[in-house]
């Protein structure tokens, strides 16, 4: 199981692998003061150490910042869609309140993580805007649909379990506001993912039928969740920085293999096969070896195209509107108290 006790070895590190923080340049025609400041962030870069929301960050630090905690923060809000769908038709009550409670974790990642991108100086209704209008990404795996309960089953264990991989090493981001709202994030998506392997569990007990469920529900999101983890290290354009930054601290296609890695087990446990024909034990890598990834599927999805894209998007714009006279009565009742506060002081 992954836990909070998963950690990162420092060899993975980029800066252990002899890359320095030589970031960005300063452009030579920056201040004198400009290059002093820059000097100082990557020295603070280089020691390891944290960058906090008030202090000097190079423009290009806070766009990615901005870009990948405002896409996480979109993912978590519209992963709350495919699971809520299941709320009504959980099997049982005790189900029935795990999953609410997951649901729910799930917004309340969205809003620690919006809170996060706010202070790098960006307001939610920007970011909202951008996913409203199609200009923002989040999680390519939230386009595919919740067909059955296995489906929700397999989304705790696969979809959270490729989260905790990819958000574990996060949780030592060089930003610290993103570095601390990945601490409770992870602790609560551990959570996630072992009530989603329980529930597999159960239902490898059960009929045959149920147990067929199961099986066809991770041979469908077995490779989604592959791709979750991002395009291949050489095809990935924000990594070399995003390492050299601290923000990312394990590549794409090494997280990837560590999630290969710890899942060909529980799935042994559960009495499932994952859909790989060439997925092996290499005793040479000490690791995996897998198959091919669909990465036309994976780009189409991306940009759009995958097959709950629209409905995903729909919905999110729907509640955005349906919740427009909540924000207006909200802010009337705090101007008219801000109003009540002056004329008592004045
Ligand atoms: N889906 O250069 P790359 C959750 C984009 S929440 C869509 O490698 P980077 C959960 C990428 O953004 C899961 N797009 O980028 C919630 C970039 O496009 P832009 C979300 C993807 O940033 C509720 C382009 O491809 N987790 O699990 O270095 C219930 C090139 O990629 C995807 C996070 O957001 C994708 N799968 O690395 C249950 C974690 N992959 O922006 C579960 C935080 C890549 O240049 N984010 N792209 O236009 C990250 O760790 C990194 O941003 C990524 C990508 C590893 C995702």
């Amino acid at each position: 199981m992954y836990t909070q006790s998963f950690s990162v070895s420092d060899q993975d590190d980029a800066k252990s692998a002899g890359q320095t923080a030589s970031l960005v340049a300063v452009p030579k025609q920056a201040s004198a003061s400009e290059q002093a400041l820059q000097a100082q962030f990557d020295e603070r870069i280089d020691a390891d150490g944290r960058v906090e929301p008030r202090e000097w960050m190079p423009d290009a630090y806070r766009k990615t910042l901005v870009r990948q905690i405002s896409q996480h923060a979109h993912s978590e809000i519209v992963g709350m869609l495919p699971e809520g769908n299941w709320i009504s038709r959980a099997p049982s009550l005790k189900r029935k309140a795990i999953l609410i409670a997951k649901v729910q974790d799930e917004g309340g990642h969205g809003l620690y993580l919006y809170s996060a991108a706010e202070t790098l100086g960006t307001s939610r209704d920007q970011m909202l805007d951008a996913l409203h209008t199609g200009k923002a990404k989040y999680s390519s795996i939230f386009n595919y649909p919740t067909l059955n309960w296995a489906d929700v089953g397999v989304v705790g264990w696969l979809v959270d379990g490729a989260a905790i991989m990819n958000q574990i090493p996060l949780c030592r981001c060089s930003y610290g506001p993103y570095a601390r709202a990945m601490v409770r994030v992870c602790k609560e998506e551990s959570f996630h993912q072992r009530q989603g392997y329980e529930a597999l569990l159960v239902m490898m007990q059960g009929t045959a039928e149920q147990k067929a469920m199961v099986q066809d529900a991770v041979n469908r999101w077995w490779w989604k969740c592959l791709a979750m983890f991002g395009p291949p290290d050489a095809d990935s354009p924000n990594s070399a920085q995003g390492m050299r930054w601290g923000i990312k601290r394990i590549s794409n296609d090494d997280l990837r293999q560590k999630f290969v890695d710890a899942t060909v087990p529980q799935a042994k446990v559960l009495g499932v096969t994952l859909p790989d024909p060439d997925l092996k034990w290499n005793e040479e890598r000490q690791a995996h070896d897998y198959g091919q990834i669909d990465w036309d599927e994976f780009w189409a999805t991306v940009n759009g195209n995958g097959p709950c894209n629209k409905e995903r998007l729909g919905a999110r714009v729907k509640a955005w509107n349906d919740g427009a006279w909540v924000r207006e009565a909200a802010l009337a009742h705090a101007q008219k108290q801000q109003a009540r506060q002056m004329k008592e002081a004045a």
